[in-house]
């Protein structure tokens, strides 16, 4: 396994297209990455390397381990087995420290060329994102998707509504974006109108990651002239299902099941239901060459969630239209948290928040919110004689964790409303939010 720095620039491309061809497993970091986050990833990847675009820059974030530089290199390049590991993925659940998902050269390649079929996606589009690339949206999808299609990629290093429309004037044909970005899109738009002339002649948008509302749907095509297309996917499983470029753009709803990933809908006791009614709803459980090769160093977390016929229990509720689309109705642990488009485990900033001095007790849930989809809160019992500022909490939690993974705001409290058993009622905390 590889590390490299995942700065949004072409040595970074260059240095996991590099990995892939040469056999080795890229491991990509998040340079915002926390030091405690940092520090696990490390721990449990156990990079031989780090490749950074600029090593110099990062020695001292990595102790253990030697960043180097990114750099051409010739040699005669190993026969690389489909079932070979191409990437380790962090990704948070609902309690403990981010687990690295394991996917292979075949879970990528069967579903890109399952969504370049799916999209009419070819080498004469021009795909642009502004999407990390630390994980699945923006790397599998967005950098590998373009080389595997042969289609041109302009990465935006930084998101912001202009940009995404400069680049549709000059050319762009596809977008591949999260909910957040449309919702800042649509904001833009209303605010600025000669604004939509390029990006209204797209050849298709994209929104996934995290649901897009109806609302937002109708908003962006009243300012568009044309409807988004939804996808709905996970770190484990790549891209499970999508609208068809020719498809129904049907609002609310993430298309059907993508071809060769095998979709059913399980009850509680993860029996399949036969239902296909949009009414009835069930977990998601998948099946198919998407399907991961199980979390690094956790047997037990990958049995939990993959069993021995190779069905991946998603956590995801949804139910199903009689022509298989899919409609993604919640999730089953309240616990995990979908904040711009980035999973965070309410677990792990609770635990973070812990570690700071004037912290006796703390519990973290994620609230509706227009922008971000859901806004994470964090409600802190103060340990005796302290009264820590709020701004002293959120900055702990991004230097620990990542930027991301911060409570947007914090609430004192006096004690934390429990059940009987001494559960934390975290509906109680959001009603009082
Ligand atoms: C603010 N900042 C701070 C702090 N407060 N930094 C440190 N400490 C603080 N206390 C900084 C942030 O680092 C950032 O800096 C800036 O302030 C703005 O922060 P924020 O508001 O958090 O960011 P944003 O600009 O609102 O980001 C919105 C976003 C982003 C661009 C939509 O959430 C995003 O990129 N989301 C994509 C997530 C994604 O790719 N998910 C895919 C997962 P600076 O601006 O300098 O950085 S894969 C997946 O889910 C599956 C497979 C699927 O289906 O796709
Ligand atoms: P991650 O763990 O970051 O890969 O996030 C995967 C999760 O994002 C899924 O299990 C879903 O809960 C959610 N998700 C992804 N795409 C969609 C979508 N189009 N609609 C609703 N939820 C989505």
């Amino acid at each position: 396994r590889v590390a490299v720095w995942a700065l949004p620039e072409l040595a970074t491309a260059m240095a996991m297209v590099g990995n892939a061809r040469a056999g080795l497993v890229t491991v990509p970091l998040n340079p915002a990455l926390g030091e405690k986050e940092l520090a696990h990833v490390l721990a449990d990847a156990a990079p031989r390397r780090i490749l950074a675009a600029r090593p110099a820059a990062v020695v001292e974030r990595t102790p253990g381990v030697e960043p180097i530089g990114i750099g051409g290199a010739g040699g005669a390049l190993p026969v690389v087995e489909p079932d070979a590991p191409l990437l380790v993925l962090y990704t948070s659940g609902t309690t403990g420290a981010p687990k690295g998902a394991i996917l292979t050269h075949r879970n990528a390649a069967s579903n890109l060329d399952a969504l370049a079929e799916a999209w009419a996606w070819t080498g004469s589009d021009v795909l642009v994102h502004a999407l990390p690339l630390f994980h699945v949206h923006g790397l599998v999808l967005g950098l590998f998707g373009s080389l595997r299609v042969g289609s041109s990629l302009r990465i935006l290093p930084k998101f912001s509504p202009e940009a995404v429309c400069a680049a549709f004037d000059e050319g762009a044909t596809m977008l591949f974006a999260v909910p957040t970005m449309y919702h800042r899109i649509a904001e833009h738009l209303e605010a600025v109108p000669a604004a939509a002339g390029g990006i209204s002649r797209a050849r298709l948008l994209v929104s996934g990651s995290a649901a897009l509302p109806v609302r937002e749907h109708e908003r962006l095509a009243a300012l568009l002239g044309q409807r988004v297309v939804e996808r709905y996917g996970m770190t484990e499983t790549l891209i499970n299902c999508a609208i068809r470029a020719d498809g129904e753009r049907r609002a609310g709803t993430v298309g059907p099941a993508l071809a060769g990933v095998e979709l059913r809908l399980v009850d509680d006791e993860r029996r399949p239901l036969d239902a296909a009614d949009d009414a009835t709803i069930g977990e998601i459980a998948v099946r198919g060459p998407n399907v991961f090769a199980g979390y690094l160093n956790r047997p037990d977390a990958t049995a939990a969630v993959l069993d021995e016929e190779g069905w991946f229990y998603t956590g995801d509720l949804a139910t199903r239209a009689p022509d298989g689309y899919v409609r993604i109705v919640g999730r089953r642990a309240t616990d995990l948290i979908k904040t711009g488009g980035y999973k965070v485990g309410a677990g792990e900033v609770e635990a973070a928040l812990l570690e700071h001095p004037a912290v006796r007790e703390a519990a973290v849930a994620g609230v509706e919110d227009e922008d971000l989809g859901e806004r994470i809160l964090a409600f802190v019992v103060p340990r005796e004689g302290t009264a820590p500022e709020a701004k002293a909490l959120i900055d702990h939690v991004a230097a620990l964790l990542a930027p991301h993974k911060r409570p947007r705001a914090v609430h004192l409290v006096e004690a934390l409303p429990r059940n009987a058993m001494g559960k934390v009622l975290k509906k109680a905390l959001r009603a009082q939010a």
